[in-house]
């Protein structure tokens, strides 16, 4: 989807008024237990059209035993944010912290199809209630290396992170997939590693949709903020202000509305969430740093952040496209190629071609298989695909399975069936065994 800022004079009252005018949300997390507060839900229903769980989506509320689930929190949360025109951020699906006891203690593959499952199962409960899931949370290491954090389920493998993007797509299809970490407030070693993570991830085609900047800030800003933020944009990905919450104090209002400002700046910032409502309900205790006191008076920091949205371009997100098929509004400016849009190659003599790239882990694989259309283009195709025994098809995405067994013919969908010669198209199932060896056959009509 591409957006084009727009100006437009605006003075609205309320922040998520200021925000919608401009085309962005303004969002809170929020606490379970504070919905049973009136002071609390009054601001929140009043200021904030987003919601994210603080705790109760995590995979140690979600998932306390394994196998056995339990959405209490998480469904009192979209309850509330459906009755109150609020959309909901879903955090987080795999993330080293806060785990169940027992998956701490699990490890290799027993632990690699415990998240996938986790994954899979969360997001199918939830499936079409949220706009956004941080699938993961705070993968990447702090200082220098721009690497991957050690963790448990970094040890399972470095495709952890694509594999649980692409079984999040096909639990839920319609629900953006986002990144999300901290200390990634301007460029640094740690930024540009996830940077080069997503590049990559969009040049093959893993579905990420979008980056969360949490933005838990101390008492200055960083000067290639909003730079750092532009350069994820021109990778084709939504960015959003996940978690921001500053450091009480002189700087404060200073720093609320620059980070508001390079969101404005920045037309694939689509929104800004503070990580709590008022400063008592802050994880930060006694840093005062959020924008409404524990009174429920608005501070400083309120005003300079809604004159900041207020002052800001709006954007006009385009209608979105369907399908592969139709390039134009969604090609960056010529300076940023897109590493997502490989330079047409020749295409095949007639008919089509299909080729399988494959995540494997012990019991489970995620396939990702790639059509092109031949020199006369397509009208639809089909694609077979013969399993290895024992393997079987659990989920489908961009295409259409019949059986899921043995030979599995996979077709097209409406919208990705015409395709122009040489043109290419992408489509992608989940299974359970192995799907080690598999021979694609793409026929077209
Ligand atoms: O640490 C701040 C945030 C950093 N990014 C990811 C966020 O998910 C994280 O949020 C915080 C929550 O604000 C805290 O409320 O994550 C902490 C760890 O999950 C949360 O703290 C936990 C305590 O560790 C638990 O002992 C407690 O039971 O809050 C729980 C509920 O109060």
């Amino acid at each position: 989807m591409t957006m084009t800022l727009t100006s437009t004079a605006s003075a609205g009252t309320t922040l998520k008024a200021s925000a919608a005018e401009k085309g962005r949300y303004f969002g809170a997390a929020v606490a379970g237990q504070k919905l049973s507060d009136s002071a609390y839900v009054t601001i929140l229903n009043r200021e904030f059209n987003s919601v994210v769980a603080e705790n109760d989506m995590k995979w140690d509320a979600t998932e306390p035993q394994q196998g056995r689930f339990n959405y209490t929190g998480g469904d009192r949360l979209v309850a509330h944010a459906q009755a109150n025109g609020q959309s909901v951020r879903g955090h987080a699906l795999l993330w080293y912290q806060q785990q169940p006891g027992w998956a701490q203690n699990m490890s290799g593959s027993a632990l690699r199809s415990a998240m996938m499952n986790h994954v899979t199962q969360v997001a199918t409960h939830f499936k079409g209630k949220i706009h956004s899931w941080d699938v993961v949370n705070e993968a990447f290491a702090d200082g220098n290396s721009g690497a991957r954090r050690d963790s448990n389920l970094q040890r399972t493998g470095n495709d952890w992170i694509e594999a649980a993007f692409r079984a999040a797509r096909a639990a839920d299809p319609g629900a953006k997939l986002c990144y999300n970490d901290y200390n990634t407030d301007g460029i640094n070693a740690k930024s540009t590693g996830i940077y080069n993570m997503v590049r990559d991830f969009k040049s093959r085609g893993v579905p990420i949709d979008c980056v969360g900047f949490q933005s838990h800030l101390g008492t200055s800003l960083s000067g290639d903020y909003q730079a750092n933020l532009q350069r994820f944009a021109d990778l084709d990905v939504d960015v959003q202000i996940t978690e921001l919450d500053v450091m009480g104090g002189g700087n404060q209002a200073n720093i609320y509305a620059g980070v508001t400002r390079a969101c404005m700046n920045v037309s694939r910032c689509t929104g800004i969430t503070t990580w709590g409502v008022r400063d008592c309900d802050s994880w930060r205790g006694s840093d005062n740093a959020l924008l409404f006191e524990c009174s429920g008076n608005k501070k400083a920091a309120y005003t300079s952040t809604l004159n900041a949205l207020n002052a800001g371009p709006g954007i006009t997100p385009s209608p979105t496209t369907p399908g592969p098929t139709t390039p134009g509004p969604t090609s960056p400016p010529p300076t940023s190629p897109s590493p997502t849009t490989p330079p047409p190659t020749t295409p095949p003599p007639g008919g089509c071609t299909a080729s399988v790239s494959l995540n494997s882990w012990t019991g489970g694989f995620v396939a990702s298989v790639k059509v092109t259309a031949g020199a006369a283009g397509t009208n639809g195709w089909n694609v077979s695909v013969t399993l290895p025994g024992g393997a079987s098809v659990t989920n489908t995405w961009s295409a259409t399975a019949s059986g899921s067994t043995g030979t599995v013919r996979f077709a097209n969908v409406n919208y990705n069936g015409r395709l122009g010669a040489g043109q290419v198209t992408e489509f992608g199932f989940q299974g359970t065994g192995s799907g080690a060896g598999m021979t694609p056959t793409c026929t077209a009509s």
